[in-house]
C-alpha cells in the first residue's frame, strides 16, 4: 500500500511503453560532472529516480554516445553553454541537446549548483509526466520561496494537522532524522529554497546555544539542496534572554545585543538566512510598546543583519481589538505611512486577504501600496479555515485569484504578481511565503491529497504563470496515477474544491463565521463583547433588513485602501462582482442577484449547491477505485463522507441561523434541515 511517504517523488516505472522506450534510447549513460554536496545530491536522485521510472540501471559513464550530462557551466566542458545560462537568475537552468566531446547529449546546466540541482528534478518532472525531453529554459520569478512552519519547540504545530513537528528538537543534534533529507529533497524538486522553522507566535529560547546547535544540524542537511534556514525572532528576546530591563529598538544596549546574537548565529550557520517577525498583533511584544514604529523594530534587526546578507520578513498581520476599526483596515493603516522607510534587507509579509486566510477574500491592499518596500505574499498552505486536513481544498486557484488581481497601482494592467515579482515597481528582493501544512504524520499533510497544495506553491513561486490545472495534472501524474482518464478525473475534482468550500461554508462574500478558536465548522452566531474581531456576528451583521458588512464608503471604507478603479469595480451593488458582495456589503434580504433570484433564496442555493458538489467529488471519486493505490483510496474516500457531513452540517447551521433574520422559507430545491 501507498503510505504517502514519497510524495511526488515516487519514481513510478513508466506505464507507456513507447515513452520510455524513446527516454531510454535518449538516455544510453549519464554523469554529473560537479563535484561537491549538491552534485552528490543530483547523483544520488538520478540513481534512485532513473531505474524506477524505466526498471532498469542506466549506467553513470560519461562520453558515451545519448548520455545526460549535468553541472555547472563553470565546467570546462560545459563552457560553451555558459552563454545561454549569463542571462538566467541564478538558480535558472537550461535542459538542451548538444554535443559534448563529440557524443549526442542532453545537458543539464546551470550557473550555480542549486541551479543545476532544480534542472535535475525537472528533467526528471518531464519524464514522470511523460514530456518529450525537448529543450528548457526556466529561470525563478522569485527569490526568496520560503516555508513557514508554526512549529513550537515542544513540537506542537500551531493550527497543524498533520501530526506534530517534523523538528525533534529532543534528539537533535545528536539523531538526524533522515526525513530531513526527504524533506529538503521533496522542497527543492519544486524550487524552495527557504524555511522559516519556527512558529511565528516566537520563542526566544531558539536563539540560545542549546538549540543554535541543533538549528545548525538542520541547516547542514538542508544546504546541499539549496535550502537556507531562517528563524523567527521574539521581540522581547534581549529582556528574556539578555536581561536587559527594555527592547527599545532605539535603545544602545537592545541594538548591541541583537548585533551580538545575529553574529553567533552565523558563527553557527554562515548562510543563516535571516528572521521572520510577527510584533506587536495578537499579543506578541513589539517595538510600539517602546512607542516605536514597525520600520524601527524591522530596521534594527535588518541593520545586524545586513553584514551578513540575512533578511528580515516583518509581518504585517497586525491588529488591535482596543482599536475600534474594521479589522480589515488594521494593516494597511500601519504599514502604508511606513512606505519608503523600511532598509533593504526587510521585506514586509503580508496575507494574501486583509482579514485571515478565509476561503475567499479580496486581495490585501498593502498590494500596489507600499512600492517602495519589498512585499513577500504570505499563503496558508495548513487549512486553519478550510477544513484542516479533513476537507478536500485544492488551493492553488485560490493562491492564483490573489496573484492574478490587478491593482492598478499604474494602471491596468498591475497583478499582484506583479508586484511580488518586483516588476512592477523594480524590486530585486522578491519571494513567496506560505505557512506549510506538513507534520510528522507518515503521508506529511495529514489528507492524501493535501500535498498537493504544497506542490503548487512551489511551483507557483517559480514561475506564477503556471495554471492550477497544469499543476494539479502533474501532481497526480507523479504521486497518484499516470492514467489520462484517471488524472482528468481527479483534476476536475481539485478544481473543483475552492467554490464548492466556499459554497458550503462562506458563500457570496461572507467571511470568519467559523468556530469560535478553532476555527472549524460553522458557528456563525458566536459574539464576544471583549473580542469582537474574533467573533462571526461582527463579520456577517445579520440583521432583518439584510445581511453583509458594508466596506463602502458608506460604512467602514475599508473599500477606501484600494485604487480607484478597484474601488468603482466593488462600490456600486450593482456591479460588484457576486463572489465578494457580501464582504463590502450589507444587502437587504430581498436584493435581486444575477441569477433573478434574491439574495436569500441565492444563498439558500449556494450552500446547498456546496453540499451537492461534495457529493458528486464523491462520485468522481468512486470512478477511480482500483486506479489508485487501494489505501489511498479508501482513506480519502473515508475523509470524503466526513467533508459532505460536515458540508451539509455547515448549511443547515448557516441557513437555520440566517433565517432567523431573514424570516423567509427555505426555497425549493434546498433540504431542510432535520
Ligand atoms: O490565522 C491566525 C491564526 C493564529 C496565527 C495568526 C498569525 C500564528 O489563528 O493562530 O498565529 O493568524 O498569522 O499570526
Amino acid at each position: 500500500a501507498d503510505d504517502g511517504y514519497d510524495l511526488w517523488l515516487k519514481y513510478t516505472r513508466i506505464a507507456d511503453r513507447a515513452v520510455a522506450a524513446s527516454y531510454r534510447r535518449q538516455l544510453q549513460g549519464w554523469t554529473v560532472l560537479s563535484t561537491g554536496a549538491t552534485a552528490d545530491a543530483a547523483r544520488r536522485e538520478l540513481r534512485r529516480a532513473l531505474p524506477g521510472l524505466l526498471g532498469e540501471t542506466i549506467p553513470e559513464a560519461g562520453a558515451v554516445n545519448r548520455q545526460l550530462v549535468v553541472g555547472t557551466s563553470q565546467l570546462p566542458l560545459l563552457a560553451p553553454l555558459h552563454g545561454k545560462v549569463a542571462g538566467l537568475a541564478p538558480e535558472g537552468f537550461i535542459i538542451t541537446h548538444t554535443r559534448i566531446q563529440g557524443k549526442e547529449s542532453i545537458a543539464i546546466v546551470s550557473a550555480t549548483e542549486t541551479g543545476m540541482l532544480y534542472g535535475v528534478f525537472h528533467f526528471l518532472r518531464m519524464m514522470q509526466t511523460g514530456q518529450p525531453l525537448g529543450e528548457v529554459s526556466s529561470s525563478p520569478k522569485t527569490k526568496v520561496r520560503i516555508l513557514n512552519h508554526w512549529d513550537n519547540l515542544d513540537r506542537t504545530v500551531e493550527r497543524g494537522y498533520a501530526g506534530f513537528s517534523l523538528w525533534d528538537w529532543h534528539q537533535l543534534p545528536g539523531y538526524i532524522d533522515p526525513r530531513y533529507t526527504d524533506y529538503a529533497r521533496a522542497n527543492a524538486s519544486i524550487g524552495i529554497n527557504g524555511t522559516v522553522l519556527t512558529n511565528v507566535n516566537a520563542n526566544a529560547l531558539v536563539l540560545t546555544p542549546m538549540y543554535l546547535e541543533k538549528v545548525k544540524a538542520l541547516a547542514d542537511v538542508f544546504r546541499p539542496y539549496g535550502i537556507k534556514v531562517y528563524l523567527t525572532a521574539r521581540f522581547s528576546a534581549p529582556i528574556e534572554l539578555g536581561k536587559l530591563p527594555t527592547a527599545d529598538p532605539l535603545d544602545k544596549a537592545v541594538r548591541a545585543w541583537w548585533q551580538d546574537k545575529i553574529r553567533e548565529i552565523y558563527t553557527y550557520i554562515p548562510d543563516f538566512g535571516g528572521f521572520t517577525v510577527k510584533a506587536n498583533s495578537e499579543g506578541q511584544p513589539g517595538p510600539q510598546n517602546y512607542g516605536r514604529t514597525h520600520a524601527d523594530g524591522a530596521n534594527m534587526l535588518a541593520e545586524a543583519l545586513q553584514p551578513h546578507n540575512g533578511i528580515v520578513m516583518w509581518r504585517a498581520f497586525v491588529y488591535d481589538h482596543q482599536v475600534p476599526e474594521d479589522r480589515t483596515r488594521q494593516a494597511y493603516n500601519e504599514f502604508k505611512p511606513l512606505d519608503g522607510k523600511f532598509l533593504p534587507n526587510v521585506m514586509v509579509q503580508v496575507k494574501n486577504g486583509p482579514l485571515d486566510f478565509q476561503p475567499r477574500e479580496p486581495f490585501h491592499p498593502l498590494f500596489g501600496a507600499m512600492p517602495s518596500t519589498a512585499l513577500l505574499p504570505e499563503f496558508q498552505l495548513t487549512q486553519e479555515y478550510l477544513g484542516f486536513a479533513s476537507h478536500l481544498f485544492y488551493q492553488a486557484p485560490l493562491f492564483k485569484e490573489c496573484l492574478d488581481a490587478d491593482t492598478y497601482a499604474r494602471g491596468k494592467g498591475s497583478p499582484v504578481s506583479n508586484v511580488i515579482d518586483g516588476t512592477l515597481d523594480h524590486h530585486t528582493l522578491t519571494g513567496m511565503a506560505g505557512v506549510a501544512n506538513i507534520g510528522n504524520d507518515r503521508n506529511w499533510c495529514g489528507h492524501p491529497l493535501a500535498q498537493a497544495n504544497w506542490y503548487a506553491f512551489g511551483r507557483l513561486a517559480w514561475n506564477h504563470q503556471l495554471s492550477p490545472a497544469s499543476l494539479a495534472d502533474e501532481w497526480i501524474r507523479m504521486t497518484l496515477h499516470q492514467d489520462a482518464a484517471v488524472v482528468q478525473t481527479i483534476r476536475a475534482m481539485l478544481l473543483a474544491t475552492r467554490e464548492t468550500t466556499v459554497r458550503y461554508m462562506t458563500p457570496l462574500g461572507l467571511h470568519h463565521i467559523m468556530g469560535w478558536n478553532h476555527h472549524y465548522g460553522p458557528a456563525p452566531w458566536i459574539k464576544d463583547k471583549e473580542r469582537a474581531d474574533w467573533t462571526s456576528v461582527y463579520y456577517h451583521r445579520a440583521d432583518e433588513q439584510g445581511i453583509g458588512f458594508d466596506r463602502s464608503a458608506r460604512g467602514s471604507n475599508a473599500l477606501g485602501q484600494y485604487h480607484p478603479p478597484v474601488q468603482a469595480l466593488y462600490n456600486d451593488l450593482q456591479q460588484c462582482p457576486e463572489p465578494y458582495l457580501l464582504w463590502f456589503h450589507h444587502v437587504l434580504w430581498d436584493h435581486t442577484l444575477r441569477s433573478g433570484r434574491t439574495l436569500w433564496d441565492e444563498l439558500c442555493y449556494s450552500y446547498q449547491q456546496g453540499v451537492d458538489s461534495v457529493a458528486w467529488m464523491q462520485a468522481q471519486w468512486k470512478t477511480v477505485h482500483r486506479k489508485v493505490d487501494d489505501a489511498v483510496h479508501a482513506h480519502v474516500t473515508s475523509l470524503l463522507a466526513i467533508q459532505y457531513n460536515e458540508a451539509a452540517w455547515w448549511r443547515d447551521a448557516c441557513l437555520l441561523y440566517f433565517q432567523q433574520f431573514s424570516k423567509r422559507p427555505l426555497p425549493a430545491g434546498v433540504t431542510k434541515p432535520t
